[in-house]
C-alpha cells in the first residue's frame, strides 16, 4: 500500500504556487499553468502512441468522467470493489493530456484505461488509426454548469467563478477551462457512427445504471455474468463512491481542492439547474444551445 506522502505526490494536481490564474490556449482551447504545458498537450497530440487495445473515457469536465472510470475500474475485476478501494481513481485510468497523467501512465495496468478531457481536435492523432475504443459521457450542459461552478470554487486548476451569473455568461462564452461545451461535443459527434465510438450520457447512467453497464459491457466485449454485474452497479453508485476515499478525492490535499468549500462527490443528480437557473437565464441558455447545436438534431435539455 501506498503511503498518503506518495499518493499526495502524485496528486493530479501541480501545486497552487506554481500557477498563474490565467488560462493559456492551445490550439484555441484554455488550459490552466501547473497541470498542463504546450509541450505536454503536444505530445498528447501528435506522439502519444495510442495501443489498440486501449480505451478511452472522453469528456468535458463535470459530465461523469469519474463515475466511468469506476465502472470500467470494475468491469477490470468482474465487480470485485478491492482494486477501486486500495488504489486512488486518478492512478487507475490517468488523464494522458496532462503532466501528471504522462508521468502517471507508466505504472497503469495494461491493457489501458486513460481519460481525457481533450477536444477532437487535439485528441491522439494515433488513435484515428488505431482499434482503440472511446466512451464518450455527455451530460446536460446546465447541470455541468452547475456542477463546475461549484467544483471551480474549491479547486486550485480551475479560475475562481466569482458570481453565479458572471460564471454563467463565462460558461457560455467559452471562458473556462477547457473552453466551449457546444464544440467539444459538436466535435466529438462527427465521429459518433464509428464502430470504435460509444456514447452514453450520464442521465441514461442516472435512470438505469444496470443497463448502461450492460450496454458498456457489449461494447467492450466483456463477459459478466448477472452478480457480477450486480456488483459493479453497487460499487459504483453515487453513496458507494462517495464513501470510498480513493474515488472521493478526499486524499487530494488541502491546497489543491479546498474540501471545506465543497465535496468532489457533491449531488450526483440529474436536473439540478432548476435549482440555480433563473427563467430568464434559463430562457437564454435555451437561445444560445438551439443557435449553436442546430445542425446537430440533438434533443433540446
Ligand atoms: S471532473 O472533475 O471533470 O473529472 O468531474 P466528473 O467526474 O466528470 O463529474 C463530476 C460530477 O459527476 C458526479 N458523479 C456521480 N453522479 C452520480 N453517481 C455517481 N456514482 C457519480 N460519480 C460522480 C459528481 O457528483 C459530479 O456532479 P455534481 O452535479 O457536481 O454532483
Amino acid at each position: 500500500m501506498e503511503s498518503l506522502l506518495s499518493v499526495q505526490s502524485r496528486a493530479p494536481f501541480t501545486s497552487p504556487k506554481e500557477m498563474s490564474f490565467e488560462y493559456f490556449k492551445y490550439k484555441g482551447v484554455n488550459f490552466s499553468h501547473g497541470s498542463y504545458t504546450s509541450e505536454a498537450l503536444s505530445f498528447a497530440e501528435n506522439f502519444f502512441e495510442v495501443l489498440d487495445d486501449d480505451v478511452y473515457i472522453v469528456t468535458y469536465p463535470k459530465s461523469g468522467t469519474n463515475w466511468m472510470i469506476e465502472i470500467l475500474s470494475l468491469l477490470r475485476t468482474k465487480g470485485d470493489p478491492t482494486w477501486c478501494n486500495s488504489l486512488p481513481i486518478w492512478l487507475r485510468s490517468p488523464w494522458y493530456e496532462t503532466i501528471e497523467g504522462q508521468s502517471q501512465i507508466k505504472d497503469v495496468a495494461s491493457p489501458w484505461v486513460l481519460t481525457s478531457h481533450l477536444p477532437i481536435h487535439i485528441f491522439a492523432k494515433s488513435f484515428f488509426t488505431s482499434k482503440a475504443k472511446i466512451i464518450y459521457v455527455m451530460r446536460n450542459p446546465k447541470d455541468i454548469l452547475v456542477s463546475l461552478f461549484y467544483f471551480s470554487k474549491m479547486v486550485c486548476l480551475y479560475k475562481d467563478p466569482k458570481t453565479f451569473p458572471e460564471f454563467f455568461e463565462n460558461f457560455l462564452q467559452g471562458n473556462v477551462l477547457y473552453s466551449s461545451w457546444f464544440d467539444h461535443v459538436k466535435g466529438w459527434m462527427q465521429i459518433k457512427d464509428n464502430s470504435n465510438f460509444f456514447f452514453i450520457t450520464y442521465e441514461e447512467l442516472h435512470g438505469d445504471l444496470r443497463n448502461s453497464v450492460i450496454k458498456i459491457c457489449d461494447f467492450l466485449e466483456k463477459n459478466l455474468d448477472d452478480s457480477q454485474i450486480d456488483l459493479v452497479v453497487k460499487h459504483s453508485s453515487f453513496n458507494a463512491m462517495k464513501e470510498n476515499k480513493m474515488s472521493n478525492y478526499t486524499l487530494i490535499p488541502q491546497d489543491f481542492m479546498d474540501q471545506t468549500k465543497g465535496s468532489f462527490l457533491r449531488k450526483g443528480v440529474t436536473g439540478d439547474w432548476k435549482n440555480h437557473f433563473t427563467v430568464a437565464q434559463n430562457e437564454y441558455f435555451d437561445e444560445v444551445y438551439a443557435e449553436k447545436m442546430k445542425d446537430l438534431f440533438m434533443e433540446q435539455f
